[in-house]
């Protein structure tokens, strides 16, 4: 008798209790498509259209539809590998500022209609409409309001061509996830053959709330994207990295798309921000939006792509990575390994969440519904919150064991708004707490980094914030190693750096051309490396796991720690830095390199800018004893420097000098020659 009454009382407790009030929301707060839309998180872009066939990045808008013309194009490839790499969904360059259009519209014939590609049969938002459908990835258009082809441009007439392409765009296509429009217009273009500046009022030209109206009733799902919204707002900058406090709330009605001060002013959102704008970084995998065949070698490092990842969406933010597909109308191998290789490292990272089988607990709950136990349930509508009142809040983990970790992940429930300023995570040690790492805003997802801890019990305390925190998931995990050989680099005095390319590894190296092993040297700090003709080989390890990266392997030469330039300037060409270059107006650069000295040959690295220029097409190396009496001891081309501007190595039968000289016979461009870097081989 008695065991069933508490049986029942047992049951009415966990079975009758009211489940508690949810907390009020703190304003602004997502709509449904805004909260639809953060879960994806991750998606791709295409850059492709006439720019990939003039090789542009911004074509004036007097390109003939006859110049595009893809050889082997195939949107199921795009489609494949973004999926392939985790990404969601796909945004295209429907029409970039130079107002080619990707599909056959109806109101101009600057299209694919005129184009060889599928004898003008073509129609690429279809059949990327369509790969995206196969692949389940969501479907977005970018479409640039600036048309530097348009003759209207600028005129009343052009607001409603724009009205009419949009219609087409967002009528004939299925469901349209996102409309990208980009905030750079007005300025010189061709303008149907006027040719001349045209200035708009970026706030009121374009009729921004009627634009908004159309599209909200052709795609009411869809998330329209410009620098200040209305939903989803431009990261501020084009290399993918958000703050360290970003706010998904924005002084909306303060921003246009477009505005100068943007960047500075409003891209980190504001933690009283009038409207839900959340922050979407774009950026390219390569320097370049459209494909150029001379940063084939500059696509994105998996370090780099890393740091995104954390930059961005770690940082409550969307990320838009961009593929600059080639001329083929493919992406480009190199693409397609990068982007495959990020993926599956994201995947790695996140794979064991140490939180699952921990018991976490909170120093105060709302009561039943809001437990602690919902931070763990990998569900993101369930929640934990605290009675009303304050602003704070506690979460101890206990693993029951000593455990490593070095990420933190928080999501903050944001259908009640965003609410967290500040927060800490700290670890138990003989009874007292100690502090790992801390952060300000969560937003939809906080991620931190920091080295390996070890630790049996952890707690994050919610510090401060605009109201009690409302919070989603936590997770804590072990992220791999990034286990990829050292970085090398050198400077003008011959000392040698040997980065690890991740915290928390150990790097080992040999000079005696053995295979480095854990017990060759540990690399502590820079040291010199003065004697020519070393090789260098460096490995990094895993202390914790044993685990070797494979081995780095560099040719030392010559040290120019005494390399003299003949002008003050032409030391850029000697620093050992690959961004810095010398611009020579006589196209020559001659150096004294301080003592005689055996030479086998030389290297010149063109100029690395974004914009290069003066790269040596044809060349003469020249050699002196005395710095008087020159003889030239090789002279030829650079092969392919314009579309691969590596360092370029010449190898001559071996002479004695001390001076030397390389001359520019021929620039690429005909501007003066650069030089990058400059240095000698001795063996
Ligand atoms: C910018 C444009 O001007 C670039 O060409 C590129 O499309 C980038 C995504 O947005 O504003
Ligand atoms: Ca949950």
């Amino acid at each position: 008798m008695k065991n069933t009454l508490w049986l029942a009382l047992l049951l009415c407790l966990s079975f009758c209790a009211e489940k508690a009030s949810p907390p009020a929301p703190v304003l602004p707060i997502p709509d449904a498509k805004q909260i639809a839309w953060q879960e994806l998180e991750y998606y791709g872009f295409v850059h492709f259209n006439m720019n990939t066939f003039s090789d542009r990045e911004w074509g004036f808008g007097d390109e003939k539809p006859e110049m595009f013309n893809p050889t082997e194009l195939d949107a199921r490839q795009w489609a494949r590998v973004a999926s392939e790499a985790g990404m969601k969904g796909l945004i295209i360059t429907a029409k970039h500022h130079d107002g080619f259009v990707l599909w056959p519209s109806a109101y101009t014939e600057h299209s694919v209609k005129n184009s060889p590609w599928k004898d003008g049969k073509g129609d690429l938002i279809k059949e990327l409409a369509e790969a995206c459908k196969e692949y389940g990835l969501k479907f977005g258009i970018y479409y640039s309001p600036w048309d530097r082809n348009h003759p209207d441009y600028g005129k009343p007439e052009y607001i409603t061509y724009m009205r009419n392409q949009l219609t087409e765009l967002l009528t004939n296509y299925g469901d349209i996830f996102e409309v990208w429009f980009d905030g750079a217009n007005g300025g010189d273009g061709y303008y149907g053959g006027a040719n001349e500046a045209r200035k708009v009022d970026k706030f009121s030209y374009y009729d921004w709330p009627s634009m908004y109206e159309l599209v909200r009733e052709l795609q009411p799902g869809a998330m329209m994207f410009s620098d200040g919204g209305p939903d989803v707002r431009w990261v501020g900058n084009e290399h993918g990295f958000a703050y360290e406090s970003t706010w998904s709330n924005l002084m909306r009605d303060s921003v246009y798309a477009g505005m100068p001060d943007y960047p500075k002013l409003y891209a980190s959102g504001q933690e009283n921000g009038t409207h839900w704008v959340p922050a979407e970084a774009d950026v390219s995998i390569r320097p370049g939006w459209y494909y150029h065949k001379y940063e084939d070698h500059k696509v994105r490092t998996l370090p780099q792509l890393m740091e995104i990842y954390y930059k961005s969406i770690g940082r409550n933010s969307s990320l838009l990575i961009n593929f600059p597909v080639d001329t083929r109308g493919l992406i480009h191998e190199n693409d397609v390994e990068a982007i495959l290789k990020f993926g599956e490292k994201v995947k790695a990272d996140f794979e064991v969440n140490l939180v699952a089988q921990a018991s976490v607990s909170a120093n105060k709950d709302r009561g039943n519904g809001y437990e602690a136990e919902n931070l763990q349930d990998e569900d993101y509508e369930t929640y934990w919150t605290t009675p009303d009142g304050g602003n704070t809040g506690e979460i101890t983990i206990d693993f029951g064991a000593e455990t490593t970790f070095n990420r933190l992940l928080i999501q903050e429930y944001t259908p009640l708004g965003q609410r967290v300023k500040s927060f800490v995570l700290e670890k138990e040690s003989d009874g007292n707490w100690e502090k790992i790492a801390e952060g300000t805003t969560v937003g939809h997802k906080r991620i931190l980094r920091f080295p390996d801890v070890l630790a049996s019990k952890v707690r994050v305390r919610f510090t401060d914030g605009k109201d009690i925190p409302v919070i989603s998931e936590i997770g804590i995990y072990n992220a791999p190693k990034l286990l990829l050989p050292p970085i090398y680099s050198r400077i003008k005095s011959g000392e040698v750096a040997l980065n690890a390319p991740d915290e928390g590894l150990e790097v080992y190296y040999t000079m005696d051309g053995s295979e480095p092993s854990t017990e060759s040297q540990l690399y502590v700090e820079p040291f010199l490396m003065d004697n020519a003709g070393s090789t260098l080989q460096a490995i990094s390890v895993d202390p914790v796991s044993g685990k070797e990266s494979e081995s780095l392997r560099a040719d030392v030469d010559l040290a120019k720690t005494h390399w003299l330039g003949s002008t003050e300037k032409s030391i850029k060409a000697i620093d050992e830095n690959p961004t810095s270059y010398f611009m020579a107006e006589d196209n020559k650069l001659t150096l004294d390199l301080g003592e005689n000295v055996s030479l086998k040959g030389f290297t010149y690295l063109p100029m690395q800018a974004r914009y290069p220029s003066g790269f040596i097409t044809n060349y003469a190396f020249e050699v002196s004893t005395d710095g008087k009496s020159w003889k030239q001891v090789a002279a030829g081309e650079f092969s392919n420097i314009v579309n691969s501007p590596i360092e370029q190595i010449i190898r001559f039968d071996e002479v004695e000098a001390r001076f030397i000289r390389l001359k520019a016979s021929k620039t690429a461009d005909g501007n003066a020659a650069t030089f990058a870097e400059v240095g000698v081989l001795t063996r």
